[in-house]
């Protein structure tokens, strides 16, 4: 990996995924691409931008043959909350979008990653520790469309020899942008609130159990996968990961031994309380050790100490 196009960089992960790589591989390698600028933000001013519709094959193409990237990184994609809301839409966006993507990489001989997620597993999963190969019959259209993105990896690594690589990623926490629109966004609401407010109301239920990581071990997870040698890879789409797992209440508990006056109510909103409860409690991450070494080093007490601490650095509750 020497020079990368990311789509969907304003998002979560694309913009912190976007300053690391900058800083990585130097600013004039990496070309950040969205569906719409932000004139003020780092990722559109501190480097290459351009604005890309995934769906506009031909502009896709365009930006790849003028930039030259050896790596391509899809990242532009619904999350389950919208995605539910909106399933046909999901649908083109998660899939034509992959389509498009992947044949651009076929074409430019492109190493590929996207990240697929815990909602590739559904509700005849085994919960509890998910191994690798396991049962994959999701019933949101998010984790549809996820499933059907490791098989057209699959299908694109084996029958046209595309280097495609990807992550079932779970909840990711960080304090430079919002997600939107994911089921697992709870736990980064919960922190802005608690410092604000010292309030949160949680739509999830206080005992549902996910799989979360935080925002540095999800990059260091990407670039490992990205640098292991292809013949380490046997499950390249797509490795479980997980760093923790815990429940609204267990992550309140965490807060509280900072804030201790914060409070955490509930209402349970049922659509994003469905697609929790189809989803495993914990994933086990030990294809993605052996394979490639994954680690994480951020557990929940740590990742709560350190986020509280980088809110308060931006301001947050002042
Ligand atoms: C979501 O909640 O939709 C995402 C995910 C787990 O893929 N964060």
């Amino acid at each position: 990996m020497n020079r990368v196009l990311i789509t969907g960089s304003l998002g979560q992960i694309g913009s912190e995924l976007c300053t690391f790589l900058r800083q990585y591989l130097g600013s004039d390698n990496v070309l950040a691409t969205d569906i719409r600028k932000i004139e003020s933000h780092p990722v559109c001013t501190n480097g290459n931008f351009k604005i890309l519709d995934v769906l506009d094959g031909d502009n896709f193409e365009k930006i790849v043959e003028e930039f030259k990237p050896d790596t391509l990184i899809h990242l532009a994609a619904l999350l389950s909350a919208t995605a539910e809301k909106n399933p046909q839409f999901a649908w083109k966006l998660n899939i034509d979008g992959l389509f498009t993507a992947l044949e651009i990489s076929k074409k430019y001989n492109l190493k590929f990653f996207i990240p697929s997620s815990i909602a590739a597993f559904g509700d005849n999963t085994p919960k509890i520790d998910t191994p690798q190969d396991t049962i994959q019959r999701p019933s949101s259209m998010y984790g549809i469309t996820k499933v059907s993105g490791e098989l057209l990896c699959d299908y694109y690594h084996t029958k046209y020899g595309v280097d495609t690589r990807s992550l079932r990623l779970p909840g990711i926490i960080s304090y430079d942008t919002l997600p939107g629109g994911g089921t697992t966004d709870y736990a980064v609401e919960i922190f802005y609130d608690a410092l604000s407010k010292g309030l949160y109301k949680c739509y999830i239920d206080e005992n549902s159990s996910m799989d979360m990581m935080y925002m540095p071990d999800t990059i260091k997870a990407i670039v490992q996968l990205l640098e292991a040698p292809s013949e380490n890879l046997k499950h390249r789409n797509a490795y479980n990961v997980s760093a923790m797992s815990f429940t609204p209440k267990q992550i309140a508990q965490s807060i509280k031994k900072h804030l201790p006056n914060f409070e955490i109510v509930y209402e349970v909103d049922p659509i994003r309380q469905n697609i929790a409860n189809s989803w495993p409690d914990s994933i086990n991450s030990d294809c993605a050790k052996n394979e490639w070494g994954f680690s994480a080093d951020y557990k929940l007490d740590e990742m709560v100490e350190d986020m509280l601490a980088k809110l308060k650095e931006k301001g947050i509750g002042c």
